[in-house]
């Protein structure tokens, strides 16, 4: 378990909150819609460091849906995180696996899971999308976008 300080940095972006959304449908075989991404967005940030990720994954199919690494070309790694509050502080622990059951919902969002967008390439402005590929335990891999919005 890796357990992650959570700067005032971290805390910041977890407080915007933005009208902004997008939703995206995925359809990786048959045409038939498993996953279905909505609201992806990514606090704008004068860091490249490290930003965080929000979106909801809807699993809209029969079988549970396990992610196992997620990527973006834009950023040298992306991890995903769970905030978690210990004797009254706040830390975040990294997770090495996404579990989506069946006709189930997830939202990575301020103070619960979130990606952490690590050492972006060039630098983000407002309203650039963000492209990450999410890879799941049967080795499928699915494509989301995220907005960058203030
Ligand atoms: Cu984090």
């Amino acid at each position: 378990m890796t357990l992650y300080p959570l700067s005032k940095y971290f805390l910041s972006a977890f407080l915007f909150i933005s009208a902004s959304s997008i939703a995206t449908s995925v359809t990786p075989e048959k045409n038939k819609i498993t996953l279905i991404f909505s609201q992806g967005k990514v606090p704008l940030s004068p860091l490249t460091a490290v930003m965080a990720g929000y979106i909801k994954i809807k699993n809209t199919a029969s079988d549970t849906i396990i992610f196992k690494k997620f990527t973006s070309p834009q950023f040298s790694r992306v991890e995903v995180h769970q905030t978690i509050s210990k004797d009254n502080m706040l830390s975040m622990q990294q997770q090495h696996k996404v579990i989506i059951p069946s006709h189930s919902t997830i939202e990575f969002k301020s103070g619960g899971f979130h990606f952490m967008l690590i050492q972006a390439k060039h630098r983000l402005k407002s309203g650039q999308i963000v492209t990450i590929t999410g890879e799941t335990s049967k080795m499928k891999k699915y494509n989301f976008q995220l907005r960058v919005s203030p």
